[in-house]
């Protein structure tokens, strides 16, 4: 019998196309989405779709049992720059969203979940450079502490309980499905989006910021592969560094240029800037390389050259 999948968090920018590849490899029937928010017409037309607010722990649990669902996708959660704005619903929906889920495996309830994590758990004392998997983490972002905590709590779990739930820190992640939600790198997102309808972008980073990020299509292959690993190969219980691409917004801007050639960008930096700044650059994930087989597919070209392709035929 196959497996049944909940993804809590099916309209944001991941569940929007984690869903869609999920429903591939369980059948549509067996990957039920849900979101406080409706899904898109994609989603909810090719299987089941419940109406869920994850911080509801009675509603959570009865989608559970009815469906009788084995492993859960959380991936609702208030970003970096929307949660320095509303710090205590982003740290209350991050934490409890991630306790309500955690006592789902703890109770017998499911087999397996995935949590996502983020460079955000790395702050201004952390090595920007390649930081490594174990190093200083001192984040300073209510987002970045609810990461680094929820870190500490998987691997808790694990350790307590036997709860077999695995994690990756995402850098920024871009797709061309879903627009990004109220995060420090969604300039990466926007900028295409306004390249396209009107070959001019106001980037609210300076043109030099260099931070990690990664297309879509291989954050949620690496999704899919850690979930799917046999579980002695996940040796990391709190979450796996995922390197991606580095790059500044002028980098990608040059590259935006050689499709859309009167492209222009103006740099307006807001407070965004500083959240960007105790970021790390790049990123090392040997360890994901090493223990569960990672292996990036997509560069800045590949994924430019992607991006603006089906940005132009779905519009
Ligand atoms: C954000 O910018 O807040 C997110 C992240 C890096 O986790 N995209």
């Amino acid at each position: 019998m196959k497996d049944v999948v909940l993804v809590v968090g099916s309209s944001g920018q991941i569940g929007t196309e984690l869903v869609i590849e999920l429903r591939k490899i369980y059948g549509n029937s067996n990957v039920v989405a849900s979101d406080i928010r409706p899904s898109s017409e994609k989603i909810i037309e090719s299987g089941p779709f419940e109406e869920l607010d994850v911080l509801n722990e009675k509603r959570l649990r009865e989608i559970i049992k009815k469906y009788k669902v084995s492993q859960v996708y959380l991936l609702a959660a208030l970003l970096s720059a929307n949660a320095e704005k509303n710090i205590e619903f982003g740290w209350r929906l991050n934490i409890r969203s991630h306790s309500n889920v955690l006592d789902l495996i703890k109770d017998g309830l499911v087999k397996k979940v995935f949590w996502p994590s983020s460079i955000a758990v790395f702050g201004l004392t952390t090595p920007k450079q390649n930081t490594p998997q174990y190093t200083i983490m001192e984040p300073n972002t209510v987002y970045g502490i609810s990461k680094q905590t929820g870190e500490r709590w998987n691997e808790y779990y694990f350790n307590k309980f036997n709860s077999d739930i695995r994690s990756l820190r995402y850098p920024g992640l871009i797709g061309w499905r879903a627009k990004a939600g109220g995060g420090t790198t969604d300039y990466a997102v926007n900028i295409f989006h306004e390249a396209i309808q009107k070959e001019k972008y106001e980037c609210f980073l300076k043109n030099d910021t260099i931070l990690p990020m990664m297309y879509m299509p291989d954050a949620i292959r690496a999704t899919i592969e850690i979930m799917e690993a046999p579980a002695e190969k996940v040796k990391i219980r709190s979450s796996y560094n995922l390197a991606g691409i580095s790059f500044t917004p002028k980098e990608l801007a040059e590259e935006i240029k050689t499709y859309i050639p009167n492209f222009k960008i103006s740099y307006n930096p807001d407070f965004r800037q500083e959240i960007a700044n105790s970021w790390p650059q790049s990123i090392d994930d040997s360890c994901a390389q090493k223990d569960w087989g990672w292996k990036l597919n997509y560069t800045l070209e590949k994924m430019s050259f992607d991006m603006i392709k089906n940005l132009k035929e779905n519009n």
